[in-house]
């Protein structure tokens, strides 16, 4: 291989290895999409302590335990509470899963009427199996459970990185491939 011939492949392979270097972190910054937008999320509930006691998402549909409720982790989840009986009652999140209300804890205020819908808004920032239950007649006569989805990873993510791997064996590849091109123009050794 001649001295010129050389100096370009060293110099190719070195823009390579920057190249690369360069790309990694900046491809790193572009992945790091944050976490899902929060969504808003509407759930009607009625509560009753007259039997049938319990939970119901409509009137008059009171189950013991009440409805389970799923959501995805970081929705912020407006409950419109009704009492089917007009009693008081109060909704309960137990993040601790101590059947009681704890410190932590997510909880409404007190609501008493069938007709006008007391709002109370619970941001689900913690992911998991909770119960729900009324704060005022107990866990053993009002409950149920809400469950709390994990946030899925951030989509493209691994896209990304799988972009940039291609990039830089590309890049690996055209640099091997001068290279043998350069060396097939050296002329062989001389014949016997
Ligand atoms: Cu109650």
């Amino acid at each position: 291989m001649s001295g010129t011939s050389k100096t370009i492949l060293l110099a190719a392979l070195g823009l390579a290895i920057v190249a690369s270097g360069l790309a990694a972190p900046a491809l790193g910054a572009m992945s790091s999409i944050g976490p899902r937008p929060s969504k808003a999320v509407t759930i009607t509930l009625y509560g009753s302590f007259t039997a049938p006691a319990g939970w119901g998402q409509g009137p008059n549909s009171i189950t013991e335990p009440g409805p389970t409720l799923t959501v995805q982790q970081g929705d912020v989840v407006t409950f419109q509470l009704y009492s089917n009986d007009t009693m008081a009652h109060q909704l309960i999140i137990d993040v601790d899963n101590s059947h009681s209300n704890t410190s932590g804890d997510g909880w409404s205020y007190q609501f008493s009427s069938k007709t006008t819908a007391a709002t109370f808004t619970y941001t689900a920032n913690t992911a998991g199996t909770f119960a729900y239950f009324c704060n005022i007649h107990g866990y053993s006569v009002q409950r149920g459970t809400f469950v709390v989805n994990a946030a899925p990873a951030p989509a493209g993510d691994n896209t990304l990185l799988i972009v940039g791997g291609v990039i830089v064996v590309v890049v690996v590849i055209g640099v091997a491939a001068a290279a043998m091109r350069m060396r097939k123009k050296k002329p062989g050794p001389p014949g016997p």
